[in-house]
């Protein structure tokens, strides 16, 4: 339980320059025979006894350059295997070892997911596979062949070219060659075994290579893989075009299983997939997850490059490849959609995740200094605030210096394992600016606030846009350096146009971008007429929290004219959430919520909502109420998550009954959106009525409860069900039981769309929420075994329903805690996980903290994995 430091970094004592991997898989007892061409790394000191990982790894034999080790020239434990004297220069070790696959539950290295075999190594799995130098900076080349049951496992897949394949004879066995030219490091293998169905298609690359596309499945699944198969051939093309970076091997396949602890893994030419984000069909699969199947088979494929031929020299290196693969992605989902809209859907997920994550005990820089597991840190932090950087930089070099900058970087370090150092230095070398204070950015941890005020002169006709940075402190770091902070702003005249920006030197700012380097620094614009109102942080140029001295009217006012679409959100979500604190601040207060107002606030509501130029999903957009983990971010302490409820609640009421005439038309009129379909229109539209659909119910009308459940009866796609079944879930009548009875029946053999039934009630607010949760481990259906159906019901109860789990007498903490502790025995990861849900404690209101922090004792006297114990113990502080 030791923390493992960045600044201990030492180059490995040898290298792999080859890797032959033969298994003999059985489901119990599967038989890997490896050889690996190794050498004392030149780079490293002294010679030092081979020390290799290992974990839970029975070794059968071993041998150096032919020659059988006796018991005495080396030493296997349950954590490595060490071998005091080797050769001096290069050699083979041979190793014969078994693992068995069936008996692994935390489904990581070799295991089994539905009957067949199937493998996760990033971070630190391959060692569960062999014993090997399992660290990112050792990069080898991969000869894999896979024997197996030729019946139960026709299909066999590795990484790189398939080469040979064939049966043995005399047996009712089979085998597959692959191999990778690719150097890569332990953590890309990857391997797959059994009865699967085959979705192919094809893609010519910009220099005319022709590449095979895969999709493998559950038999009986093939009609759900058509949009991953669209969304990977639009990622490899966009990927081409954006950034010119080319496919490299002659086939790529997907493998989708049932089991799975993260969302998806970008093995080297065989990408295995959470099935949930691969398989969609219009009557199973939400326009959520349309959007997120995209993405993340675009994430995915661009680690191949970002990640795969360029990787991580450490696993604190992890944001070079996650962070940059997620702004990718972001862009890449940017470009295809309403641009806008994306940002907003990125925006509000960075602050829903990462925000509470920056400001509670288990705050981490993007570039993390230490860790006890490794697992735990694949983290908002890294991934969306280390987006978060790469955005950034695109800002403040432009998008040419930007692609030159990276560019720089894929020429420089193909085939290497490097640092965030490496990264920063290429972009500043291509672009000739000096990012060595960007580097703030990736080792402080803490959301920055940015402090300003705009000072208008009458007489000079100057506006004065005044700064300040504000570090806070967090775990390990009390004080900080100013960080470089692109900050993009508007000045709105009086009908609402923006004015030109010219600064005191006379530097005009068309693109209205400011770069803050200091504390306190001061902007003067020149020629302003008459005092402007400010619209700040435009496109969310930083991932900082914005605090400014504005008022109600300013914020209608950017709420009806800001020409930057983010910030015209920003300023009807602000506007809701100053209403809802004021209401839910200390004790719970109709008044802001029932007043003047939420009546402004519902009329500004129904402008947006009959722009017509607007974007259907943008106006679906502005028609969402802050979220009620929105509002207790926004009051920052003594958090009562039952008066947020209530504010929340009664401003739905105020908005849906003062524009209910509005938002009744706009779901009329949007009653037809055809034949479904995927795309960001017909989405859209689904979206906003269903947005108007949430109000309408809202308003409390009873006729409205109705309009709901015969939204659900007439759904024909899964995107208008479900979200009228979570519309319906929290209201006690009769039509939200015949509607859940109803989708139950018809999915309860469906395992992706069973997990949304679970979801639904694990998300829906009720007084006996935590006994709703409770009862349904014990439904047939549930497995604590399988993370998907995990995630729908324990994470979504302890994520996604605030009052169910910060019930006042403390029972949601109980039940997570027990939940966690059953789980840890089996997979520390999943419930490691899960207890990030106790991040932000201390900011409850006080007897509410205190169930929490005796929940959280209680754990930490339990025992834990390493996993939980990182997660639990830095929670405490
Ligand atoms: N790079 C992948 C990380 C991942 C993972 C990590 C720990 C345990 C299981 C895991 N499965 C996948 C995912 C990605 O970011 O692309
Ligand atoms: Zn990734």
């Amino acid at each position: 339980r030791q923390p493992k430091h960045l600044s201990d970094y030492a180059a490995p004592d040898y290298l792999i320059e080859t890797v032959d991997l033969d298994f003999h898989l059985e489901p119990e007892r599967t038989i890997v025979h490896a050889d690996l061409a190794m050498r004392p790394n030149p780079e490293a000191k002294a010679a030092r006894p081979l020390v290799l990982d290992g974990e839970g790894v029975e070794l059968i034999s071993i041998a150096v350059d032919g020659k059988p080790l006796q018991p005495d020239e080396y030493s296997a434990t349950e954590t490595g295997l060490t071998v005091p004297d080797v050769p001096t220069g290069p050699f083979t070790l041979s190793l014969k070892t078994a693992c068995n696959p069936e008996a692994n539950e935390a489904l990581l290295g070799l295991y089994r997911s539905n009957g067949a075999f199937c493998t996760q190594c990033e971070p630190e799995g391959f060692r569960r596979i062999t014993f090997f130098l399992d660290r990112p900076d050792v990069l080898a080349t991969y000869r894999v062949r896979l024997e197996a049951d030729k019946k139960t496992n026709p299909v066999l897949l590795s990484n790189g070219n398939p080469v040979e394949r064939g049966d043995v004879e005399g047996t009712d066995r089979h085998y597959a060659v692959w191999e990778d030219p690719h150097p890569k490091p332990s953590y890309l293998f990857a391997a797959v075994a059994g009865d699967l169905a085959k979705i192919s298609d094809s893609f010519t690359t910009q220099s005319g290579r022709e590449v095979a596309l895969n999709i493998y499945v559950e038999h009986g699944k093939e009609d759900r893989c058509d949009w991953a198969m669209e969304s990977l051939k639009n990622a490899m093309k966009w990927d081409e075009e954006r950034f010119g970076r080319e496919y490299d091997l002659d086939v790529f396949n997907i493998v989708a299983v049932s089991d799975f602890n993260m969302g998806a893994m970008e093995n080297k030419g065989l990408n295995i997939f959470n099935d949930k984000l691969v398989l969609a069909r219009p009557d199973t699969a939400s326009d959520a997850d349309y959007a997120a199947i995209e993405g993340v088979i675009a994430h995915e494929y661009f680690h191949n490059w970002t990640g795969n031929r360029i990787t991580c020299r450490d696993w604190f290196q992890l944001c070079l490849k996650e962070g940059l693969t997620v702004f990718r992605d972001q862009e890449f989902s940017a470009d295809l959609r309403a641009g806008p809209v994306k940002r907003i859907l990125d925006v509000r997920n960075l602050k829903s995740r990462q925000f509470p994550e920056d400001s509670g005990p288990l705050a981490h820089p993007v570039r993390p200094g230490s860790y006890i597991e490794i697992n735990n840190f694949y983290t908002a932090t890294v991934y969306e605030k280390g987006a978060e950087l790469c955005r950034m930089l695109q800002t403040m070099l432009g998008r040419d210096d930007f692609r030159k900058g990276l560019d720089l970087y894929f020429e420089r370090h193909d085939g290497q394992a490097v640092t965030v150092e490496d990264f920063l230095a290429a972009l500043a070398d291509a672009s000739g600016k000096d990012l060595s204070e960007f580097m703030h950015w990736y080792n402080q941890a803490g959301t920055p606030e940015l402090a300003c005020s705009l000072d208008y002169d009458q007489q000079s006709k100057t506006a004065t846009l005044n700064v300040s940075q504000i570090l806070p402190a967090t775990p390990g770091q009390p004080n900080k350096e100013p960080m470089p902070i692109p900050l993009r702003i508007g000045l709105l005249g009086p009908n609402g146009d923006d004015l030109p920006l010219t600064l005191e030197d006379g530097t005009e700012l068309s693109d209205g971008l400011l770069e803050v380097t200091e504390r306190e620094q001061s902007f003067t614009f020149t020629g302003i007429p008459t005092p402007p109102t400010p619209s700040l942080l435009r496109e969310f140029s930083a991932p900082v929290r914005l605090t400014q001295t504005i008022d109600l009217e300013q914020i209608e006012f950017l709420m009806m004219h800001d020409s930057d679409p983010f910030n015209r959100w920003q300023a009807a979500q602000s506007y809701a959430a100053k209403l809802l604190t004021d209401a839910a601040r200390d004790r719970y207060n109709p008044e802001p919520v029932k007043g003047q107002g939420a009546s402004r606030l519902a009329k500004a509501l129904a402008v947006t909502a009959n722009e017509e130029e607007l974007a259907y999903a943008y106006r679906g957009e502005m028609l969402k109420l802050p979220s009620e983990s929105d509002i207790a971010r926004e009051l920052a302490r003594n958090i009562d998550t039952d008066a947020i409820r209530e504010a929340r609640e009664t401003l739905r009421e105020t908005i849906g009954n003062a524009i209910h005439a509005d938002l009744a038309g706009i779901y009329e009129e949007l009653a037809d959106t055809g034949p479904y379909s995927p795309d960001g229109i017909s989405a859209g539209k689904r979206s906003m009525r269903i947005a108007a659909l949430d109000l309408l119910v809202g308003s409390g009308k009873d006729d409205e409860l109705e309009r709901a459940a015969a939204h659900y009866r007439g759904a024909t796609n899964m995107t208008d069900a479900i979200y009228s079944l979570l519309i319906l879930a929290p209201h006690d009548d009769p039509r939200r039981d015949e509607a859940m009875a109803d989708f139950y029946e018809r999915w309860k053999d469906d395992a992706l769309v069973l997990d949304k039934w679970f979801a639904v009630q694990a998300r829906s607010a009720r007084p006996d929420s935590v006994e709703i949760v409770e009862g349904l481990l014990s439904h047939p259906k549930f497995s604590l075994k399988n993370p998907n159906r995990v995630r729908a019901l324990i994470g979504s109860f302890a994520n996604g329903n605030p009052t169910g789990f910060n019930r006042k007498d403390g029972a949601g903490y109980e039940f997570l805690a027990e939940c966690a502790l059953r789980i840890d025995k089996f997979n520390p990861h999943m419930a490691a996980r899960l207890l990030g849900a106790f991040e932000s404690w201390r900011f409850l209101e006080p007897n509410r903290e205190a169930h929490a922090k005796a929940t959280l004792e209680g754990l930490a006297n339990a025992e834990l994995s390493t996993d939980s114990y990182e997660i639990v113990s830095k929670t405490l502080g």
